[in-house]
């Protein structure tokens, strides 16, 4: 669960049922938090933020206690706000109306549903800035699977109409990772190079640019998720919980949207036998399946992207109505970013991370960690002997 608004005091995350004696490593979480805050395309906001997870309870002396974690993420934005968005009524003059709705964004649904005169309220909850709190508690869920020797990372597909055509290796991902500089966490340098030029068009003339990331799920066992319940599929869960985000518009599970156009044939993985191959030892001659079956992880890498239509704050605005007068207007603007792709894809390791923590959960158990790796370790041996 998260709460805050985006120029509110601050974000707040909780997380309950970690196991307790999970090692929290503060400096990753701000890691992860950073790494959410660069690419190429950001507006004038991340220069005034610098995340960091100030951890309020369920963690001492370094290690969980099985208890809900939560954590706070200061705005430092909130000091230019506390006159217009303040807690208590206020002095109407200092408040920020947002006059027109954005095409595109939460503005117009979320005023007629709540009764708002106008939007100021629901940009405040509906900003991208509350994926922060996901990326914070993510990282917990990070830690968690990593002493399960599983690993998520992201990167950029696509931005706009610039595009990589190939599959990225897990090492390569993993690199990108490992940098002190975001461009556009694209792993191809030549495409990275056309994705900035995306944006630099989008930046010249007032508009903006989507594009496609790409989550990976690095060593996940087969068995998590299943096809008994609807509900319950890996692939279902994963689906809800990169949709969630902010400006995703849709979800694709590894090759889903060529193959529904491909012949059987051509789509599905063929499978072989090596002894010595990871799990219970069967091998695929491709991943198209994006690592599940059935709404189970059969035990290839997880690949799920997320695609995300452009923002829709624009310097050149649309066509709007004004919500006071009902005249044609055009749609209100405010600082904003004009690409978040690399840092949709960093919240969407998050919610790939949280997800698959919740169904490694489910599978193993445990209310200590030492629990857990053990029906871990016992489920492995299953595997081994199959
Ligand atoms: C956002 C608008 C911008 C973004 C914000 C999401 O914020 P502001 O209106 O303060 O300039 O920077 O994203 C973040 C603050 C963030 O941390 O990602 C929006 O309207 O969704």
């Amino acid at each position: 669960m998260t709460a805050g608004e985006s120029h509110g005091e601050a974000l707040v995350a909780c997380l309950s049922g970690v196991p307790a004696g999970l090692k929290i490593e503060q400096a990753f979480l701000d890691r992860e938090l950073w790494r959410r805050q660069q690419g190429y395309g950001r507006g004038g906001r991340m220069k005034i933020e610098r995340d960091t997870a100030h951890i309020l309870s369920g963690v001492r002396h370094g290690f969980t206690m099985g208890s809900p974690i939560s954590v706070l993420l200061e705005n430092k934005d909130w000091k230019n706000w506390q006159e217009s968005l303040p807690v208590e009524e206020g002095d109407a003059n200092k408040h920020k109306r947002v006059a027109s709705p954005r095409p595109g964004h939460a503005d117009l649904a979320g005023a007629l549903k709540y009764n708002f005169p106008e939007a100021r309220y629901v940009l405040e909850r509906a900003s991208a800035r509350e994926s922060a709190a996901r990326v914070a508690i993510g990282a917990i869920a990070k830690l968690f699977l990593g002493e399960l020797g599983i690993h998520v990372l992201s990167h950029v597909i696509s931005v706009g109409a610039a595009a990589i055509d190939r599959e990225i290796p897990w090492q390569q991902i993993a690199e990108l990772h490992g940098r002190n500089e975001v461009l556009l966490n694209c792993a191809d340098a030549e495409a990275e190079q056309r994705m900035k030029t995306e944006v630099d068009q989008a930046l010249k003339n007032g508009d903006s640019v989507g594009g496609v990331f790409e989550v990976v799920g690095h060593c996940v066992p087969p068995g998590l998720g299943t096809y008994a319940q609807w509900d319950e599929r890996l692939d279902a869960r994963l689906a809800a919980a990169l949709m969630s985000l902010q400006a995703v518009k849709a979800v694709e599970i590894g090759s889903g949207i060529t193959a529904a156009a491909s012949p059987g044939s051509a789509v599905h993985d063929e499978i072989s036998y090596a002894k010595s191959a990871s799990f219970a030892g069967f091998t695929r001659s491709r991943n198209n399946a994006g690592g599940i079956e059935g709404g189970v992880s059969n035990g290839e890498e997880i690949r799920v992207r997320g695609y995300l239509k452009p923002i829709s704050t624009l310097r050149r605005p649309l066509q709007s109505v004004d919500f006071a007068t009902r005249e044609p207007v055009k749609a209100a603007y405010e600082r904003s970013d004009v690409c978040v792709v690399p840092a949709a894809g960093v919240a969407a390791e998050a919610m790939v991370a949280l997800t698959l923590a919740g169904c490694g959960l489910e599978k193993f158990g445990g209310d200590s960690m030492g629990e857990t790796v053990r029906n871990f370790r016992g489920y492995l041996e299953q595997l081994r002997g199959y």
